[in-house]
């Protein structure tokens, strides 16, 4: 898969892209990932991103142009084009998963009070939101997209794919886990999961995860 990034500091993006699956994702090819400075599609001396509203009002918006003309360069027709942003829809497990059927992606990073709608209605396929709070810029945002999208790439995970898939695929949190001691400092692994006893463990375990769900994350439960 291809993702190309359009942001204002793509330094940000150094770092939690280059350590363990990700950077092994990119290493093998699996991943080509591009990092853009919308800076360099600005058409002033000074490199202007920003303008302020019409009508007025606080805060500076992202300039129509600089957008449109790094997305003309940047994006074929199969590229999907998606902004991140607090208003965009939530993005979730089950779009993670279209979303790596893609061949080609382009996430532009938001940042000060927002785009010009024409980038909304006609240049972006969509938009996403990482969750309910407000961050400085998309950068974060564009770095969750991409790794929660690039695990599920074919061969980027090993086995230990499919049980963390499970969390979400099976619409529950995972069941309580320990490993070795079975006893520490005093806690104790409970006797169920030493038993031995598989049908049972399997039991506790579906009870633990609805137990849990319910306790933590009602709305998830149908
Ligand atoms: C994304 N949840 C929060 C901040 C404006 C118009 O674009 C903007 C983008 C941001 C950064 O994204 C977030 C965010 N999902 O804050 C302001």
């Amino acid at each position: 898969m291809k993702i190309d990034v359009l942001t204002l500091f793509p330094a940000m993006f150094a770092g939690p892209l280059d350590e363990s699956i990700i950077k092994r994702a990119r290493e093998s090819g699996l991943l080509d990932l591009a990092l853009h400075n919308l800076r360099d599609y600005a058409h002033d001396r000074h490199r202007t991103v920003d303008d302020r509203p019409f009508g007025g009002g606080p805060g500076m918006l992202l300039k129509p142009e600089p957008i449109f003309e790094a997305v003309e360069h940047l994006a074929s027709p199969e590229t999907r084009i998606i902004l991140l942003s607090p208003s965009g829809r939530s993005f979730t497990q089950a779009i993670a998963h279209e979303l790596a059927l893609a061949p080609r992606l382009l996430l532009i990073s938001g940042h000060y009070e927002g785009f010009d709608e024409r980038v909304r209605q006609h240049l972006a396929n969509d938009e996403l939101s990482i969750g309910d709070y407000v961050l400085t810029n998309g950068a974060l945002p564009a770095m969750v997209v991409i790794d929660a999208v690039a695990r599920l790439l074919p061969g980027v995970l090993g086995h230990e794919q499919s049980a963390q898939e499970e969390s979400f695929s099976h619409s529950l949190l995972e069941y309580p886990q320990y490993t070795r001691p079975a006893d520490f400092r005093g806690m104790k692994v409970p006797d169920v999961l030493l038993s031995g006893n598989h049908a049972e463990i399997a039991r506790w375990r579906a009870e633990q995860a609805r137990l849990r769900t319910s306790e933590r994350r009602p709305d998830l439960m149908c």
